[in-house]
């Protein structure tokens, strides 16, 4: 076609070939041929809930041992997890290109575990294994936790998910789960059939001694890690940008989402790596010149990088 972004992998590494400042921004799509779940679409529910709803502060207040359970699920699944070919393929552009950097929405570890080159890693949204202090007046962090489960109360986690992964298979897609619960006195039932975790046995603070620990991943409401933004504008004033690279991401949320826009007005084309390029976000406006992969990031990744 004349018009309209181009989908031609040769054509896509003689650009790439010729550009010297690259950032790719990543999002869960990278890591869905690793077995981990996306947030939007299939894949966005973890037991009743849509992933995103336990995303925030006020989930944490309302019922923080469900948002636990759901982050320890998380933690375990991505430490079961492998990195795929895309998170490599990203680690070779980063290594042989100095001015790449590759912008993640990830919290699962997995580009880290590739061995990205670390300065060329931008953490948008924290990190899983990470333990901070939901007291906001507290500045205790924690990193590189990866014990699993991160306390032994949440070990009930493990039971009830793997339960809940042998009823999906077993029942119909239509069949509310029912799950039996181990009895303990610090567990309730709650009216989905699940375990309520009393607060006052979730992991406190041992800095303030008052705050409930928490994942430290950054929810809705809550500001991006002030120092990795700043690296990022630094890095984005420091000249032209030649390519964009948006992969497996809706992009969707912000600030996030608004780099492909920074990159663009500052010269660079776009190139989507999705699954479905149906709705994409910020990146949805492809222009001649910018590409779209449609396609398994793990496949088409190497593919674009060789
Ligand atoms: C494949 C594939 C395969 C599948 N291969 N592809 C401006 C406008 C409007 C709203 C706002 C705005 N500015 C701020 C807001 C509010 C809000 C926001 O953006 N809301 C929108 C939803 C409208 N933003 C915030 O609240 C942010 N904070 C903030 O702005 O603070 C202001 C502030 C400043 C100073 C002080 C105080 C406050 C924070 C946003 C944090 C989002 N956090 C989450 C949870 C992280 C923890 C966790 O992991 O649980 O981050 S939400 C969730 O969405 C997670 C993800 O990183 C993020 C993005 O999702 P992603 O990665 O794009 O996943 P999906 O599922 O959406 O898409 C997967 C894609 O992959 C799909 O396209 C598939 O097709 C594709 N795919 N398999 C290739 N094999």
């Amino acid at each position: 076609t004349l018009f309209g972004p181009s989908s031609d992998v040769e054509e896509f590494s003689k650009v790439l070939q010729s550009s010297r400042r690259v950032l790719a921004l990543c999002g869960a799509g990278l890591s869905a041929a690793s077995g981990l779940d996306t947030f939007r679409g299939a894949g966005g529910m973890w037991r009743n809930h849509q992933a995103t709803t336990l995303a925030t502060p006020d989930a944490f207040r309302a019922d923080p041992g469900l948002v636990w359970l759901f982050y320890s699920y998380r933690r375990h699944r991505a430490l079961q997890a492998r990195p795929n070919a895309g998170h490599v393929a990203l680690v070779k552009l980063a290594e042989r290109m100095p001015d790449f950097i590759t912008l993640t929405q990830n919290v699962d570890g997995l580009s880290q575990r590739a061995n990205h080159p670390r300065e060329q890693l931008k953490l948008l949204h924290g990190t899983l294994f990470d333990i901070k202090c939901f007291n906001s007046s507290c500045n205790y962090v924690e990193q590189d936790n990866y014990n699993d489960p991160y306390h032994p109360i949440l070990a009930i986690h493990s039971a009830e998910d793997d339960r809940l992964a042998a009823a999906k298979k077993a029942a119909d897609s239509s069949t509310p789960d029912r799950i039996a619960n181990m009895e303990s006195a610090t567990t309730s039932q709650t009216p989905e059939g699940t375990t309520r975790i009393d607060p006052a046995d979730l992991p406190h603070c041992p800095k303030c001694k008052t705050g409930l620990l928490r994942p430290g991943v950054v929810w809705f409401g809550e500001g991006l890690p002030a120092d990795t933004l700043s690296e990022i504008d630094e890095w984005m004033d420091r000249g032209k940008v030649d390519l964009i690279m948006v992969i497996g991401t809706t992009a969707t949320v912000w600030p996030a989402a608004g780099y492909v826009e920074d990159a663009r007005a500052r010269g660079a084309r776009v190139c989507v790596v999705n699954m479905d390029s149906a709705e994409l976000g910020a990146a949805g406006q492809l222009q001649t010149g910018d590409f779209l992969f449609e396609g398994d990031a793990s496949k088409i990744l190497p593919e674009l990088v060789k």
